[in-house]
């Protein structure tokens, strides 16, 4: 699954959005969070509304992709 991430400016945001990601019931494992593409790809079968709560409860914006 993958998603679009807004607000990432940095090494440290990118930490953010793997950690809140990877806490989500259902990801199996976060294959990539993508500073330079604004993207990030989780395994496994999350609810799409909880991953992006989680990244907006991490202080950025995520939609689906
Ligand atoms: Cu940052």
């Amino acid at each position: 699954m993958k998603l679009s991430i807004e607000g990432m400016t940095c090494g440290h945001c990118v930490k953010s959005v793997t950690a809140a990601l990877a806490k989500v019931p259902g990801v199996e494992k976060v294959i990539e969070v993508s500073l330079e593409r604004k993207q990030a790809e989780v395994s496994g079968n999350p609810q799409p509304a909880q991953l992006i709560h989680a990244v907006q409860d991490a202080g950025f914006e995520a939609r689906m992709l």
